[in-house]
């Protein structure tokens, strides 16, 4: 199977890509994943991404806060897919990230997801595995049938409840 590969800007984004390595690895989907600056670590950056598709990754997931270019200088660098996650700050709550990170330029797409959705960033990233993978979109049909039913669990409590 192909490889995921998350790079975050910097460590203080970790909790965001712990919840997508929650999810890769409840879908035994193998992982790597690396601190790389898009402006204090360009030239690690830029390498990885350049790699990436040789050294077996798929997709890759870039998260990175405030003046978020992660996500695009990943996506200049490789025709594999990238899911940019917009990681929150203190300041401007993640709307800087959000921006920087979806309005990239026609011709250099980045799949962006909502602000801190690492969850939602490794399923994407499953989703795109799986369109050739036949036992991932099993696992993927699996989850959204026990998340179906958790739901309606819920519907069927909701009026104990007020
Ligand atoms: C970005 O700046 C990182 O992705 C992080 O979200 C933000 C703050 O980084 P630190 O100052 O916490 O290292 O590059």
């Amino acid at each position: 199977m192909k490889k995921v590969g998350i790079v975050m800007g910097s460590d203080s984004d970790l909790p965001v890509l712990k919840k997508a390595a929650d999810v890769l690895k409840s879908l035994d989907i193998p992982f790597e994943m690396h601190v790389y600056s898009a402006h204090r670590t360009p030239d690690e950056a830029r390498d990885f991404a350049r790699a990436a598709r040789d050294r077996g990754f798929g997709v890759i997931i870039a998260a990175a806060g405030m003046a978020a270019h992660l996500a695009g200088a990943m996506a200049a660098n490789t025709i594999l897919p990238v899911i940019g996650i917009p990681c929150k700050s203190t300041v401007l709550e993640g709307m800087d990230a959000l921006l920087a990170t979806v309005q990239m330029p026609s011709g250099i797409p980045v799949a962006t997801v909502a602000i801190d959705g690492g969850t939602n960033a490794a399923l994407l990233a499953a989703q795109i595995l799986a369109v050739g993978d036949e036992d991932l979109a099993e696992k993927l049909a699996a989850r959204r049938a026990a998340e179906a039913k958790t739901v309606l669990e819920k519907d069927s409590g909701i009026m104990d409840r007020i």
